[in-house]
């Protein structure tokens, strides 16, 4: 049995600082610890092969020893014997930052279309990708395919990588559907010579199908990276190809923050009543919640301020407050 391991957007380095103006919990590792937990699922199960489908990294312009840090790992893991392809995605802007930590004979990524060779327990594996395309893919996708076909042995397992839409994919709470247009690639456009298709890109883990029923993977993210994906599984794909090379593949769960909406639903607030109801609304809360506070009348936002949460939210906690993007932070923590 050949045994490959698919995940992507794994958005490294995300609220990570380096130098922290105020030390609280911070959600960056989080994120770095799935990441450790997939590497260490794949080498404990001795996979032939880990995919990664991109946006290894939260943006373009990571600072550089959040690059180091993701690379020894990348490096650490390449040198246990396994093979890891990576697709660069759009929050790297389609390359990855070059380093020495890349240089390992086992690390492989796309800087073009490209088709990279295996042979897994005596098996030929082609596995084809490229780089992001972040804009008009629906033009570009043909080339691509084309570009990539005569690199592909007749007899070979192939498996094309991306980083993309693709029609019928869902994201969001009201499943918003991805339909045809030029930043998206149609069903139709598919290539029938694989065997499976893997993509990152879409956060929500699901399974689309091209015409000629290969199996589109998209694994989602491995953590929750803003409230729309709250309450989706995260995990990644283990994928088996038995002695006939037929092939299996299920969905890892793997161990997420829980996320908590908080409404504050009251026409008037005093501070003195705002505080009790978030802590009465806070109490039975697990320690490591990530909450959002709703406030029904916005009149009463300006009592819900940074140094009153700050004071009122254990330290294990991290919160936002509905409207303020990204806002992701807790009071001064005495566990880091
Ligand atoms: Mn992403």
């Amino acid at each position: 049995m050949i045994k490959i391991i698919f995940l992507a957007d794994t958005h490294l380095g995300f609220d990570f600082p380096l130098r922290p103006k105020k030390e609280k919990r911070r959600r960056g590792m989080d994120f770095f610890t799935n990441f450790d937990v997939v590497l260490s699922y794949a080498k404990q199960g001795q996979a032939d092969l880990v995919i990664h489908g991109g946006d290894l990294f939260y943006r373009t312009l990571v600072p550089a020893p959040i690059v180091d840090r993701v690379y020894e790992r990348i490096n650490d893991f390449a040198q246990s014997g396994i093979p890891i392809v990576i697709v660069p995605g759009n929050h790297e802007s389609s390359r990855l930052p070059v380093s020495l930590f890349m240089q390992h004979p086992n690390i492989h990524y796309y800087s073009k279309p490209q088709v990279f060779n295996f042979s897994l327990k005596g098996v030929d594996f082609d596995i084809a990708g490229f780089p992001c395309i972040r804009k008009e893919v629906e033009s570009k996708f043909p080339e691509v395919v084309n570009e990539i076909q005569p690199h592909l042995r007749k007899e070979s397992v192939k498996l094309l990588c991306m980083h993309q839409s693709i029609e019928g994919a869902k994201v969001g709470p009201s499943g918003y559907t991805f339909r045809k247009g030029n930043d998206v690639i149609s069903i139709d456009a598919l290539p029938a010579d694989y065997n499976l298709i893997l993509s990152g890109h879409i956060h929500r883990t699901q399974i689309l199908w091209t015409k000629n029923e290969t199996p589109i993977l998209y694994p989602g993210s491995i953590e929750w990276t803003a409230f729309a994906e709250k309450g989706e599984d995260k995990g990644f794909y283990e994928i088996d190809f038995d002695d006939n090379m037929e092939c299996t593949y299920r969905f890892v769960k793997l161990n997420t923050r829980p996320m908590v909406d908080v409404l504050l639903e009251k026409e008037v607030y005093s501070l003195a009543t705002l505080k009790e109801d978030i802590l009465y609304q806070i109490e039975d809360l697990p320690s490591d919640s990530i909450v959002r506070f709703k406030m029904n009348n916005t009149a009463n936002l300006a009592l819900l301020n940074v140094k009153l949460l700050d004071n009122i939210i254990p330290a294990t906690m991290n919160y936002q407050v509905a409207g303020f993007r990204d806002s992701f932070a807790s009071r001064p923590s005495k566990l880091s």
